[in-house]
């Protein structure tokens, strides 16, 4: 049988053939060869140095003004079997995907090099990371990989060890909207992607790896690649419970993952570890918890709205060493995005004389790229080669109406069913409408690389009678009062929320039960020196059972929409809690150990 680097040897140069580059790089990910490319970057104005006293080591790039978030539109999944990709998805034969696709790279790299980009998604030397090689004519994308990767020589040694790699072959083409396509292909491992040089369509490591293809080789091989965040909790006893959270794009993941304690949380020693802004891959451990790692070395944040209010580490970590796409800049050429108190743009992302007439600053969805190790809160646990716990899985979304800060599901199946019913308001992340309520079952609809209904019963199959299952929450930090005000005040605030979801965990919070799951009532919140009054946490608290009566029948119908392939076991478990609402509007039954 050929070995890895054998078949990785052919597959280079088929691609050479195809797409015809002037020469051929392999990445070794070395110091030296990264300050190379990026004085290429910078001769050919792929990159502009920034103020190197305020931000040194810092980069920007403009990306092609219709180049500028991920296009959903234009992404398949390329499965022999059209139901396999299932109607969350896009599909395309893979015969036909192929054949398009490679119209396309036929010549795409003629005049250019061909970096060949060896990666690793997840510590080096874990049982749980899984390896790629991407190829790509972005010099762009290299510095970006090698940032968000374990990516060079060290990722190749491990291709050969395991034996298999996934396989990405990226161009940015002409950067032409109609020339574009992101296609999947899971049965072969192989990703192939032309006519975008922007992050969740290039750098192929993150959404086509982590998550589409991994969540198919988590299916066959008995784990989770999810879109979720992962945040260690350290309380003043010093023990540090780990939580999994998947929020929809541009929902405040990378935010709660690096989240301040409030004041007085901190004064009483409470601490937080980031091990993930993104992306967690969970499996079963020995002892029957699950155990994730985080696959990525670094975090692709949006930047507007970063701030010290909002997110302080975030800033601290982007000071130095930091790739930023589509932000403005200041007179003395710092970066600059909507949201940040200090300095004035002078350009805006385009290049432009910033003109708030003609639009903002940063586009919406500018990004930075930044290596983990930045980050102040960075735990050292995300290099542990077994993972992390995880005590508690928290979904959540943009709900201003209907949804209470913070429930727990009765079970795993419940859970599974919260999972699958979030919803959330769009957001810049991707191209199209932002605000319109969709539902974003897991964070994972723009995703999850196989059917849902299948996805759903792998999720649905790890309860096991041996398993310690984490807990399944639900939270929503935007829910709205009377006035259109959001009534929580979020952020570091939110480690409130965390801090009942893992007494939960613990049994030592109170709740009470009702149709949709176990509430807190504000006196089992700690909202100690929180300015909120009665009412708004009243509000926040609120089930109302007529609201929820046509959510739950909304749910139904999603459920039906997926055909024959949904679990009955999920669609019984919508109907509990549809009967629930019909027959039992809100019981005030204390939990048991409320
Ligand atoms: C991301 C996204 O870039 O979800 O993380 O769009
Ligand atoms: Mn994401």
């Amino acid at each position: 049988m050929a070995s890895s680097l054998e078949s990785l040897n052919r597959w280079v140069e088929d691609v050479a053939r195809l797409t015809e580059p002037a020469e051929i790089y392999w990445c070794s990910g070395s110091d030296g060869e990264n300050r190379l490319l990026i004085e290429k970057m910078l001769a050919n104005g792929d990159l502009h140095a920034l103020n190197p006293d305020t931000h040194p080591g810092c980069h920007l790039h403009r990306s092609s003004p219709t180049d500028v978030a991920r296009v959903e539109h234009l992404t398949y999944i390329c499965t022999s079997n059209r139901d396999d990709a299932g109607p969350n998805n896009h599909w395309m034969s893979p015969a036909e995907a192929h054949d398009k696709i490679d119209a396309l790279f036929a010549g795409s790299m003629r005049g250019r090099t061909m970096y060949v980009v060896p990666y690793c998604m997840g510590p080096i030397d874990s049982p749980i990371s899984r390896c790629g090689v991407e190829i790509t004519d972005s010099p762009y994308v290299v510095a970006n990989m090698r940032i968000m990767t374990r990516m060079g020589a060290n990722a190749l040694n491990r291709i050969e060890q395991d034996g298999s790699f996934v396989k990405g072959l990226h161009s940015t083409g002409e950067l032409d909207p109609d020339k574009r396509l992101i296609m999947h292909f899971p049965e072969e491992l192989s990703i192939k992607s032309i006519g975008s040089g922007y992050g969740g369509n290039a750098l192929l490591g993150k959404k086509c790896h982590a998550l589409r293809i991994g969540s198919w080789q988590a299916r066959s091989e008995g784990w989770l690649a999810e879109h979720m965040l992962i945040v260690g909790i350290e309380n003043p006893q010093g023990e540090t419970r780990y939580i999994a959270a998947a929020f929809p794009s541009a929902c405040g993941k990378t935010n709660l993952a690096m989240l301040i304690p409030p004041q007085s949380y901190r004064e009483a020693g409470w601490k937080v570890w980031t091990v993930g802004d993104d992306i967690c891959w969970m499996t079963p451990g020995e002892d029957g918890r699950l155990w994730a790692i985080n696959p990525e070395a670094g975090y692709f944040g949006v930047a507007p709205g970063t701030d010290t209010k909002t997110n302080p580490n975030a800033l601290k970590m982007i000071q130095r060493n930091t790739i930023f796409t589509n932000v403005g800049v200041t007179a003395d050429n710092q970066p600059w995005w909507e949201g940040l108190s200090e300095g004035e743009p002078v350009k805006d992302w385009q290049g432009r004389d910033y003109d708030p007439a003609i639009g903002p600053a940063a586009h919406p969805n500018a990004r930075f790229t930044v290596s983990a190790r930045q980050c102040p809160s960075w735990s050292e646990k995300a290099e542990a080669a077994q993972g992390v716990p995880i005590s508690a899985i928290v979904f959540g979304g943009r709900r201003p109406s209907l949804i209470p800060l913070v429930f727990e599901a009765k079970d795993w199946a419940h859970g599974v069913l919260v999972g699958a019913a979030m919803g959330s308001e769009t957001t810049a992340a991707a191209t199209g409408a932002v605000g319109v309520l969709r539902r974003d079952s897991m964070a994972m609809k723009p995703f999850c690389g196989y059917n849902f209904a299948d996805y759903f019963a792998h999720w649905l199959s790890f309860d096991k009678p041996d398993a310690k299952l984490p807990k399944i929450f639900h939270v929503n930090w935007f829910r709205k009062g009377e006035d259109g005000k959001f009534l929580w005040p979020g952020f570091g605030e939110n480690l409130r929320v965390l801090e009942w979801i893992l007494g939960r965990c613990e049994e030592t919070a109170g709740a009470h039960e009702t149709a949709v799951g176990f509430v807190p009532d504000a006196a089992d919140l700690n909202l100690d020196g929180l300015d909120i009054s009665a009412v708004a946490s009243q509000q926040l608290l609120d089930v109302d059972t007529e609201g929820w009566r046509s959510e739950v029948e909304a749910i139904g119908e999603y459920l039906e929409g997926f055909g024959a392939r949904m679990p009955q076991r999920l669609k019984d478990e919508q109907r509990r809690i549809a009967d629930a609402l019909a027959s039992d509007p809100v019981s005030n039954a204390r939990a048991a150990n409320g």
